[in-house]
Order: structure tokens, then sequence, then C-alpha cells
């Protein structure tokens, strides 16, 4: 069995060690233009000249949980797409999305610009149940994430698109749920999958619909995200402040209005890395399984595209 691996931005070395480790009985190499043609492949955002060559591929297996770069590509309709499921993924999401939360409901931020001026001031405990956290997207991150929250008592919202049923969190499906799960949500996290039907989908329409003084925490795709219409409701005061991992453009670029704008807290693409030896085991588990024709957990609907 021969691996191609593909990966922009990762260094390669580590993967093709950990991987030979896994599958001792594949040749696993570093996929190169005019490279043979392999069975499968490991990929993060590979050109369109990889899948042109790679024709034999039966599957090709994300190093991330997000498949919106390899959707981009035209693939051919027989391969399988498999994402990362969680593989250490959804711990990390949800101690960044409750650490935002916690920051905004506990004031945090506040006090860290009150103990910059040197003023030792108390303000009024929030109260909990004023503080509806509204999740978008129930899968594998969100799910966890909605737990996570519920840990610290706060109600929590879903919203997926089909229904769901979670314990603890009140959940809505589909577009004719969309308005009602946002006007009662004062703390807004996006981890939708990022498709034809989610991009955009933080505007001024449906960011105007959150509770007054809300906030918004995005640590889904950047194409989510109507970046002046963000900025135009911090300026107008309905929200309160975003918490952003994701950006349109990755890195950041210099100019762009984000970086110093006193509502906003960013973080570079951060929330949920992915872990190596985690999603090495999780990959070769999956390659194997596949190989013996069982089901592997993962597989992506490339119609409905996640
Ligand atoms: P999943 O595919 O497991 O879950 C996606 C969820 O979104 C599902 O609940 C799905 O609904 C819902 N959904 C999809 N389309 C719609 C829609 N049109 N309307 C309403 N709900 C919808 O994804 P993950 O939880 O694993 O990951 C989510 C995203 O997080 C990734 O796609 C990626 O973009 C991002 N991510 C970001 C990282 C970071 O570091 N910032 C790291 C990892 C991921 P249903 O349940 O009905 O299918
Ligand atoms: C992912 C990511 O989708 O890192 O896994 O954003």
């Amino acid at each position: 069995m021969n691996i191609t691996f593909c990966c922009t931005d990762m260094k390669a070395e580590p993967w093709l060690v950990g991987l030979r480790a896994a599958l001792p009985q594949a040749k696993v190499s570093e996929w190169h233009p005019g490279a043979p043609q392999a069975d499968h492949a490991v990929v993060w955002a590979p050109p369109q000249r990889f899948v042109d060559e790679q024709r034999g591929l039966k599957a090709m297996f994300n190093t991330g949980a997000g498949v919106d770069a390899l959707l981009k590509l035209r693939l051919p309709p027989s391969i399988q797409i498999v994402r990362l499921d969680d593989a250490g993924m959804a711990v990390q999401m949800a101690e960044y999305v409750c650490h935002a939360v916690i920051r905004y409901f506990r004031e945090f931020d506040v006090y860290d610009a009150d103990v910059a001026q040197g003023q030792w001031a108390l303000r009024k405990p929030r109260v909990r149940k004023e503080f509806p956290v509204g999740v978008m997207g129930l899968g594998v991150l969100g799910e966890r994430v909605s737990r996570a929250l519920r840990q610290f008592e706060f109600p929590v919202r879903g919203w997926s698109r089909s229904p769901r049923s979670l314990e603890g969190v009140a959940c809505y499906a589909g577009p004719s749920a969309f308005r009602t799960f946002l006007s009662s949500s004062r703390v807004l996290v996006n981890l939708l999958p990022l498709t034809l039907d989610t991009s955009n989908i933080l505007n001024h329409d449906t960011l105007s619909l959150l509770r007054p003084g809300a906030y918004v925490i995005n640590v889904a795709r950047g194409a989510h995200l109507v970046d002046d219409d963000l900025l135009a409701l911090l300026d107008s005061g309905h929200l309160a402040g975003a918490t952003l991992d994701v950006f349109r453009t990755e890195p950041l670029p210099a100019a762009h209005p984000f970086w110093a704008h006193p509502k906003i807290t960013i973080t570079p693409h951060t929330s949920a890395r992915t872990l190596r030896e985690e999603s090495i085991a999780q990959i070769a588990g999956k390659i194997l399984a596949f190989e013996r024709g069982e089901p592997v957990g993962g597989l992506v609907d490339v119609a409905r595209g996640y």
C-alpha cells in the first residue's frame, strides 16, 4: 500500500516518521510533482496539481476537521474524503471557548483595563441566566463545547442543520429556527463548517438579532464573518466584544482594523490545533479500516459540503 503526504504549512518529516511507524506495511512518502501514484493520501490544503496527478487515490485523509480547502478543488467523483474526528481538538476548543465566555461574563477584560490604570474597582456580578450562549454547529466540536459550557451552568442553546438532542441544551434546527436561536443568545459561538449555506452567515442582519451587548466568538472560518458588519455593530455598541481565531486572510494582514480594535481579541488560528500523535493514530486506524472494507468514521458528504 502506498501513502502520499501533501500538507501545506506542515513539516513533513515528523509526519512521515509517525505514519511509517503506525503503518509498517505501507510505503509512505512526501508528494512532489510527478510522484508515483498512491492508494491513499494524507492531506491539508493540497494544490489542484496534486489531485490532478494522483488519479488512483481511493481516499484522502484530511489532517484537520474542516474540509473547505479540500472541497474547493476539482475532485474525482469516486474519491472518499475523510476528516479528522476530534483527535484531541474538541477539548482544546472547549478550553478556548469557555475561556472567552468566562472572560466576558466575569468582565476580566474590564478588570485587566482597570488594573492597568492602577484602579481597584469592583463591578456588580453579572447574572448567569441572563448570559445564554448560542453555539452554531453541534457536531464533534460544537457538542463538546456545549457540554463544557453547561459545566459552568451557562444556559446553552445550540443550532444545527438536522434536529439534535443534547442534555441540558436547548436545540434548534434549520433556517426556520435561526432567528429564534439568535435572538435568545447573549454570546454567539460559531462552530459551523464553511459551506455554500454558511458562508457570510455572521452578517449585519444576523448579528443584529443577538441581545444588545452581545459577544461573538468565531472559531470556525473567517469567511463565515462579514468583517465590516462586525466592526459596524461593535462601533454602534450593539455588540460588546468579539473573540476571533480565524480570518478571511491568514495571517491577518498587518493593516486590518481587527488588530487594533479595542473590543476585538484575536488569536492566530490556534483554538484547536491538529495534534500530530493523536492524528497519526487516528488516520492510521482509518486507513486500515478502509483497507479491510470496514466502516470509517468521519466520511465527508461532498454534496453537503462537510
Ligand atoms: P462537524 O461536521 O462535526 O459539525 C458541523 C455542525 O454544523 C453539525 O452540527 C451540522 O449540523 C452543523 N451545520 C452544518 N451546516 C449547517 C447549516 N447550514 N445550518 C445549521 N447547521 C449546520 O464539524 P466539527 O464540529 O468537527 O468542526 C466544525 C468546524 O470548526 C470545522 O468545519 C472547521 O471549520 C472549524 N475548526 C476550526 C478549528 C480552529 O482551530 N479554529 C479547528 C478545527 C475545526 P448537523 O448536525 O445537522 O449535521
Ligand atoms: C481544522 C482547523 O479544520 O485546524 O482542523 O481549522
